[in-house]
């Protein structure tokens, strides 16, 4: 049987990552694909336990190493668990936030080293990488005046201010520009159809390419 596909989405606080997680979900199974939807941090019973960990704003002062080591504990268990069986069975994983994310966040976000995230990468997922990155991006202003009315109180990282984000979406940005055959940069600035129109078009293409 033919392996299957793993594709991540990325971008910063809301961008648009779970609204158009459920349309790539869909489209593919359109195309009578089989597929597996998760997230990062998460997609395990043990993952979304480090997840509350993570975004609980009563850690507020986790150290960056505690921070970044349960990023990876997370997705060792995600890796052996989910992603790596649903490959193996020939699904398409799509997968909200993966390793950029933490390139990201971590890297740029707090100035954690990119050779201590790499030799991470490279322990925790071995040769396993995404075979599509898609990169919602929009201004820093517009992510934060989308998720300003969410009910309930900031997690950890939506506390942090917004130079951060700004160093966050710049690295993404750089990721892209340095790997354009696996990152398709979608405009999530425009209104939800033509942002999923785009994410058709790409997929479409991508989908070609592929066979
Ligand atoms: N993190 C990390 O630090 N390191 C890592 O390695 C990993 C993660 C894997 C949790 O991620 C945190 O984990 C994350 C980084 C860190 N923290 N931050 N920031 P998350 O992905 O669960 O959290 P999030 O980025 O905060 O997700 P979000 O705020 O829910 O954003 P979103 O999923 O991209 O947006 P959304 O909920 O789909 O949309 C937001 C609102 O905008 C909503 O009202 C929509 O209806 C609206 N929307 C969406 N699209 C449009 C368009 N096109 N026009 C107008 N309005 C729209």
């Amino acid at each position: 049987m033919r392996a299957g596909r793993f594709i991540t989405v990325e971008g910063i606080e809301g961008v648009g990552k779970s609204t158009n997680l459920r349309f790539v979900k869909e489209y593919l199974e359109q195309q009578d694909l089989d597929v597996v939807m998760t997230r990062e941090p998460g997609g395990t019973t043990l993952g979304e336990s480090l997840r509350s960990l993570l975004l609980d704003p009563h850690h507020k002062d986790m150290a960056v190493d505690t921070e970044l080591l349960l990023m990876f504990a997370a997705r060792a268990e995600h890796i052996a668990a989910l992603i790596r069986p649903a490959l193996t069975r020939g699904s398409y994983v799509v997968c909200d936030r993966f390793t950029d994310a933490t390139y990201a966040y971590q890297g740029a976000g707090r100035g954690v080293p990119e050779e201590r995230i790499t030799l991470l990468e490279d322990w925790v997922q071995g040769g396993l990488r995404p075979d599509l990155t898609l990169l919602l991006d929009l201004p820093v202003t517009v992510g934060r005046e989308r998720v300003a009315g969410r009910l309930g109180s900031a997690d950890r990282f939506e506390q942090e201010e917004a130079d951060f984000f700004q160093r966050v979406r710049d690295c993404y940005l750089a990721r892209a520009a340095h790997e354009p055959g696996r990152f398709r940069i979608i405009d999530a600035t425009r209104p939800l159809p033509e942002v999923q129109s785009q994410l058709a078009e790409v997929l479409a293409a991508w989908l070609e390419e592929q066979s």
